[in-house]
């Protein structure tokens, strides 16, 4: 489908005006009465018609060593918005959430987001040191921390602070993929960081960590000691096999729930220490410039946020009658207890039903089936999670925060669905 495209930002009175319908209308907007049945197939030669595949034998078994999606979904792809960044080694692409289904990013699907490029490191040569405020330090191989008792499977979103960051002053960017695409969920497999930090021995006076990566931008970050202890895990595996080189191969560090920022990839250090460091990720980056000049420190959770995936604007309504509206939502204080779907700009809300294991700081998905009578719809989600934490409007946020910030927009996304479907991204204010 398109790329992204700037869409201007509607006011709600200009742009109900211009649609010309009344603000009482909308109440039940999109919602036709229910009976609209599945229309019977006319005569299609597809089922009539032999096709080549049924004339003629396929490839055998090793064709494809490592299996790969089939030709016909070649658009599902990660993309990248090249006005961005000035060089894609320094750069982001963007999960494509609208063509996915279920909680599980797909390996190869997971949004990039890295400094100086994606390190192609033999893990034959790759160590995990740990130094500074430790009894013994320590260096280990990946064979070690494969020995280590206690291996955990866990299944975590990692969203980068700037996700929606394009969206503090109005819509931007048209589709979920470019909005919302700097999150993915996989299953890691390795072993609680506590393990080793046992192993090397805490000193009395530890209380901060810093994790450093082996990529050319030798990315670090300082992480509280009590985070470290609670759920940091350093891990190998990502949906059942090794990390993929983009994702940190061989070893990378996961912080549930914090910032993407933080879960430093290509791992290969870890210092204890009894302050943070203040090194540039967590000062002069990934800090939230408010209005009055101040910046906001240490922001490491993200708060609860969704997103309605399909219809988007990359994905438009092709049909009348029953169609499947759904979503993801997510929270960094745990797991989402409730989502809600509104059509109408956010006048009437209806509670989504949630498929599929609901799992802390995991994503979640929603479903809303409705049938669609040809009118137009704002479509909107938000999330509750089981803090009690609903999920903002923007112009909630934005009396907060200003509109200095990229990170940690979690507002609520309204789609506009156009009476033939097309979807557009829009805030209403
Ligand atoms: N070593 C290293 N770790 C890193 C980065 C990096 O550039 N180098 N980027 C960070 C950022 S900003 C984010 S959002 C996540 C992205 O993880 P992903 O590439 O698996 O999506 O990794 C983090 N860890
Ligand atoms: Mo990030």
């Amino acid at each position: 489908m398109s790329g992204p495209r700037t869409v201007s930002t509607f006011n709600r009175r200009g742009f109900l005006g211009a649609a010309g319908v009344g603000a009482a209308s909308l109440g039940t907007a999109g919602l036709a009465a229910s009976g609209t049945a599945f229309a019977a197939p006319a005569p299609d030669p597809v089922i009539t018609e032999v096709q080549d595949w049924n004339r003629t034998l396929g490839d055998g078994v090793q064709a494809r060593p490592y299996g790969k999606p089939s030709a016909f979904e070649k658009d599902v792809v990660r993309r990248d918005v090249e006005w961005l960044t000035a060089s894609r080694e320094s750069s982001v692409n963007f999960t494509p959430l609208h063509a996915l289904d279920g909680i599980i990013t797909p390996s190869g699907l997971c949004f990039e987001r890295h400094h100086g490029g994606v390190a192609e490191i033999d893990p034959a040569k790759h160590r995990l040191m740990i130094n500074g405020l430790v009894d013994k330090p320590m260096v280990f191989t990946l064979d070690d921390l494969k020995r280590f008792p206690g291996r955990v499977n866990r299944a975590y979103f990692l969203e980068c602070a700037a996700n929606s960051g394009m969206e503090w002053r109005g819509a931007q960017l048209n589709g979920c993929q470019f909005t919302h695409g700097m999150v993915h969920n996989v299953w890691y497999s390795g072993i609680p960081l506590k393990t080793l930090l046992d192993e090397a021995g805490l000193r009395g006076n530890a209380k901060w960590l810093l994790a450093e990566g082996a990529d050319a931008s030798g990315m670090t970050r300082s992480i509280p000691l009590d985070k470290a202890l609670r759920d940091c895990l350093v891990v190998w595996g990502m949906n059942g096999e090794m990390l993929r080189p983009e994702q940190g191969y061989p070893l990378r560090l996961v912080v549930p729930g914090w910032e993407g920022n933080m879960w430093i990839k290509w791992l290969r250090r870890i210092e204890v220490g009894d302050q943070p460091w203040h090194h540039r990720e967590e000062t002069s980056k990934y800090t939230d410039l408010l209005a009055d000049g101040r910046s906001r420190r240490f922001t490491f959770i993200m708060d609860a946020k969704s997103v309605v995936t399909n219809p988007s604007p990359q994905a438009p309504l092709r049909q009348k009658g029953p169609n499947v509206l759904t979503g993801l939502a997510w929270s960094g204080r745990g797991a989402i207890r409730r989502v809600d779907v509104s059509l109408d700009g956010g006048r009437n809300w209806r509670t989504a039903r949630i498929d599929g294991p609901v799992m802390s700081m995991s994503l979640t998905r929603f479903y809303v089936d409705f049938d669609w009578d040809g009118r137009e719809m704002m479509i909107q989600s938000r999330a509750m999670d089981e803090t009690g934490y609903v999920q903002p409007t923007k112009d909630e946020l934005r009396k907060v925060r200003g509109t200095n910030s990229i990170y940690h927009n979690n507002g609520i996304q309204t789609w506009l669905v156009r009476s033939n479907g097309e979807t557009e991204n829009v805030e209403i204010g």
